[in-house]
Order: structure tokens, then C-alpha cells, then sequence
């Protein structure tokens, strides 16, 4: 379980790291049944990974098949301790997922160099209104993932921006609700001049300070996200491909109005 400061910072920031979190019989055969598809699948010689002759460009890379989307080994890091840690989070409700498993994002090496995206931006649930903390996504690491690496982006502080007083918003009208602010303009435009202001520095918004983060850490090592933050994908410049594996936990209630929107979007 989180202590009362842990979850605080969670709360305020919508992201926390907790270094070491899962064991590593929890991380060490998934990393070992990826490291045998590899290698049947050339990305991997036993020591090192395989830069590919041709090199995908940013968005493109992400190259987990089917045999690793599938891997038992990856139910290993949904553990009873994570799923007790967001359900006391989430007032004791029952936690949903999206998928049976827990999903691989990989990113070969699909860039020179390291920039901070203007695109793929999203929320991956609706916001609804009155529905705070709808969810938890976790993001853990099967090989370590330094600074400017691939690790996924994120805003923190922007779950509590933008949100809805009635009704619901979907992820494309999120980011049009947030783009009416300057910073969130800036950061979602090609075009403005200063938008990797943002990674190092803070800037409040509607009273909330928010700051782009990036996920860095070491197998075993899990960051938490309230699933109303906007995050996007990193380009990768290192010739290491980025490994690391996610799981979204929606709560009981907001899983319900996930359901009723869906239904009425289906009758509509
Ligand atoms: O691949 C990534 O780093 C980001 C993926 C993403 O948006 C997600 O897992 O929800
Ligand atoms: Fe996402």
C-alpha cells in the first residue's frame, strides 16, 4: 500500500514512481521469454540487441507480435500486491482491465535524435463528470529505459485540468478543452517557438502546475498514472529498444459509465 504522503503526491501530480516495486520473479521471465522470441526474430544475438538495416522513423517502431503480445509470463507483473495497492487507492472498488494481460509497448530504435512530440497526445478513457480518479495505468520496465530513450511522456498535473462540470469528454475533445491554454497550446503545436520549455520547468494552469515527465527507471520499477493524464510516445534514439510493458485499472464505477457511453453511442 501507498503511505498518506505517497498518495498525496500521486493525487496532486497524477504520476508517482516507486523504485524496485515488483519482484523480480515478477519481471525476470518475462524478460527471459522476450529475450527467446528476440531472438528467433533476429532482434537479439544472445548478448546484444540487432539495430534493424533499416530503421523505422518515429511514430513508427513499435514491434511486439503476437508471440510476446501473448506471453503468459506478462500476467506475472498484474501482482496481487499492485491490484491491492490501486484498489485501496480507489476506495476498496473493483479494478477492470481493458485486456487479459499486460501489454508490451516496444520501440526499436526510430530516431537520431531525441525530440519532445507536438503529436499522438491522448487520454486513453473519457472523462466523465464527477468521475475523479476514474482509473490507474501502470508502466513498468523489462530493461532499463534512461533519459531520452523512449520512455513514454506524460503531463502531470493534467488530470486535474480541463475536466468536465457535466457530461463527458472524449480524448479528442480533451485536448481541445486543454488547448485553450497557452501552455497546452504551445506543447500541442509543430509550430511554437519554446514548447520544450515544459521539460524543465513548470507552469500553472487554471491554478494547477503542470510539467511534462518522462518514464525512466530499471526492471522491477512500476510508475503509477491516473488515467485522466494527457501522455504521448517518445521517439527512441538508442540503439537498445525500449522495453517496457503497461495495465489499465478502471474502477468499478467508471467502468459502468464507460459501458452506458458506449450503448448510448451505439443507439445514437
Ligand atoms: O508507448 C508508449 O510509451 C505510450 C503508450 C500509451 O499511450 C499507453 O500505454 O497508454
Ligand atoms: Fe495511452
Amino acid at each position: 500500500m501507498l503511505n498518506d504522503d505517497q498518495k498525496a503526491r500521486l493525487r496532486d501530480r497524477g504520476v508517482l514512481h516507486l523504485p524496485g516495486f515488483l519482484p523480480e520473479a515478477a519481471f525476470r521471465p518475462v524478460r527471459e521469454r522476450v529475450e527467446r522470441v528476440m531472438l528467433d526474430e533476429g532482434h537479439f544475438d544472445g548478448t546484444d540487441w540487432i539495430v534493424p538495416a533499416e530503421r523505422p522513423k518515429w511514430p513508427n517502431g513499435g514491434f511486439a507480435g503476437k508471440r510476446i503480445k501473448k506471453a503468459k509470463e506478462l500476467r506475472l507483473l498484474d501482482t496481487e500486491d499492485l491490484r491491492a495497492t490501486i484498489q485501496d487507492l480507489l476506495d476498496g472498488e473493483d479494478l477492470f482491465t481493458f485486456m487479459d494481460r499486460p501489454q508490451p509497448l516496444f520501440t526499436l530504435n526510430n530516431a537520431d535524435e531525441w525530440f519532445l512530440p507536438s503529436t499522438i497526445w491522448h487520454v486513453d478513457l473519457p472523462r466523465f463528470a464527477g468521475c475523479d480518479e476514474p482509473g490507474y495505468q501502470m508502466f513498468t520496465f523489462l530493461a532499463p529505459v534512461q533519459p531520452r530513450c523512449g520512455g513514454t511522456l506524460v503531463v502531470a498535473g493534467s488530470h486535474r485540468v480541463g475536466n468536465p462540470s457535466t457530461g463527458v469528454l472524449r480524448s479528442k475533445r480533451v485536448k481541445g478543452v486543454l488547448k485553450r491554454y497557452d501552455t497546452f497550446a504551445d506543447l500541442l503545436s509543430a509550430k511554437s517557438k519554446n514548447r520544450e520549455r515544459l521539460l524543465e520547468t513548470s507552469e500553472t494552469v487554471d491554478g494547477v502546475e503542470v510539467q511534462v515527465v518522462e518514464f525512466t527507471g530499471e526492471p522491477g520499477d512500476v510508475w503509477l498514472m491516473d488515467m485522466r493524464l494527457l501522455h504521448t510516445l517518445a521517439p527512441n534514439p538508442s540503439p537498445a529498444p525500449r522495453l517496457m510493458v503497461t495495465q489499465r485499472y478502471v474502477r468499478e464505477s467508471a467502468w459502468q459509465l464507460l459501458g452506458e457511453l458506449s450503448r448510448t453511442e451505439a443507439a445514437a
